[in-house]
């Protein structure tokens, strides 16, 4: 391996023992409840199908994502590892993760800027044969430095909305130079992971950093996708009055079918108590909403990037702002409200001081999706060109599989009969 400027978090911390202890417990905790993971880390150890290959991963790098990394690493690969926020790292995982003889950490919690982009760096500088992203920045970074090895990248693999979105929009210009999966496409990602994942976890996460309730809330949730659909809907669980705002005709639809109330950003900024952003677009809460909301409000960011809520605009109108409670920032505006902002705007459900992710069932299965399609990747490489890709319906199915039977949950198959009516044409009344 190359050596970088970066150190690996093992050279970062004190207490060092402690925090790789403690790391490795939540690690055996997360592995208890992750059968997915662990089939396909069995079937990786006997097969080896990494073995050569080097890994560069950008992740949230806590408890669950330590044990994709080590699934990866147990079958051969040698792996470097970072952050792809600056707040969702857990150190002590960080440190656990980088005892392993094949696993590089450089992922540290509440890094700046540079230092975020220096780990990056770092990562590329073990010169990957394959990149797993959460959010793309690793192949932006490839692609915009160090272009002289792309040559040597077989594949990459894309864990979320916003990275997919990224990688479709550099694919249309004809600049993503080798495939990547969007994996975060699959049933098994979006429909679990964005829908229950995000909709639990950000709730979660608020309610533990604020300790306020939310029964009688009106709770706006901006963006109606999946993400969107989970937040609604949980909040909605937790006897919330949920107001959804969309851009796209359809979904405004679907919500207001779904009985949300729904209305433009201005008439909703009056009235809600709680705002929560999901659409993975920039601008959704601006200044003149700031203007209109009510004394005590909460502003939080479940989608992937932290330009949802702007933040700046929040600071030229406040007087004042201080740290209300761990997590959360009270900005004054001149006629003495207090707006609320948790986690700095940034993504609620990992950047909290509380924030533990999304549950660890979701994340078996989004985690199990990313392992076989690194596989595949390898495996199959000749079959996939420079640009996005679908991943295979067959290897989702394997996941969704896999789950059942860990689950104990049986389910029928066609009968011959049944596959040829499915298959033809000629029948009718
Ligand atoms: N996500 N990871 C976690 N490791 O705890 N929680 C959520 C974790 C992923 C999720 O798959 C989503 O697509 C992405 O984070 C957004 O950055």
């Amino acid at each position: 391996m190359t050596d970088t400027e970066y150190p690996p978090i093992s050279e970062q911390l004190e207490n060092l023992e402690s925090a790789r202890e403690e790391g490795r417990r939540k690690m055996d905790w997360a592995t208890q409840h992750m059968p997915i993971c662990e089939r396909v880390r069995e079937e990786f150890v006997a097969n080896q199908p990494f073995a050569g290959e080097r890994i560069g991963m950008a992740m949230h790098v806590e408890a669950k994502t330590a044990i994709l990394v080590e699934t990866l690493a147990e079958g051969g690969a040698e792996v470097a590892v970072t952050g792809c926020n600056p707040l969702s790292t857990h150190d002590d995982v960080s440190a656990a993760l980088d005892t392993h003889e094949n696993i590089t950490s450089y992922a540290k919690r509440g890094v700046d800027d540079d230092e975020y982009y220096a780990a990056i760096e770092a990562v590329i500088a073990h010169e990957p044969t394959v990149t797993v992203d959460d959010g793309m920045d690793l192949v932006a970074a490839i692609h915009e430095d160090y272009p002289e090895l792309i040559d040597g990248i077989v594949g990459g693999c894309e864990e979320t909305t916003t990275g997919v979105h990224r990688l479709r929009a550099m694919d249309a210009d004809g600049a993503l130079e080798y495939p990547v999966f969007a994996v975060n496409d699959t049933p098994m990602k979006r429909l679990f992971d964005n829908v229950h994942g995000t909709g639990e976890s950000s709730l979660a996460s608020i309610a533990m950093t604020t300790n306020l309730s939310w029964a009688g809330k009106n709770v706006v949730v901006a963006g109606y996708g999946y993400c969107g659909k989970g937040v609604a809907k949980k909040a909605s669980g937790q006897n919330a009055n949920v107001i959804v705002t969309e851009v796209e005709p359809r979904r405004a639809l679907e919500a207001h079918m779904e009985g949300y109330e729904v209305m433009p950003m201005s008439d909703a900024a009056e009235i809600g108590d709680v705002f929560l952003t999901t659409t993975g677009n920039r601008d959704v809460v601006i200044g003149e909403h700031f203007e209109k909301m009510k004394d005590g409000v909460l502003l939080a960011n479940a989608g992937h990037f932290d330009i949802e809520i702007d933040l700046e605009a929040l600071d030229d109108l406040a007087v004042d702002r201080f740290e209300a409670r761990d997590g959360v920032e009270a900005y004054e505006m001149d006629d003495g409200r207090k707006l609320n902002v948790i986690a700095e705007g940034r993504l609620v459900n990992l950047a909290a001081p509380v924030s533990l992710g999304h549950p660890v069932e979701v994340m078996d299965q989004s985690f199990g999706v990313q392992a076989v399609c690194v596989r595949e990747m390898l495996e199959n490489s000749d079959e996939y060109d420079a640009g996005v890709h679908d991943v295979p319906d067959d290897l989702d199915k394997e996941i969704a599989e896999i789950k059942l039977e860990a689950e104990g949950v049986d389910f029928d198959s066609l009968t011959d009969t049944q596959r040829d009516y499915m298959g033809s044409w000629d029948h009718g009344t």
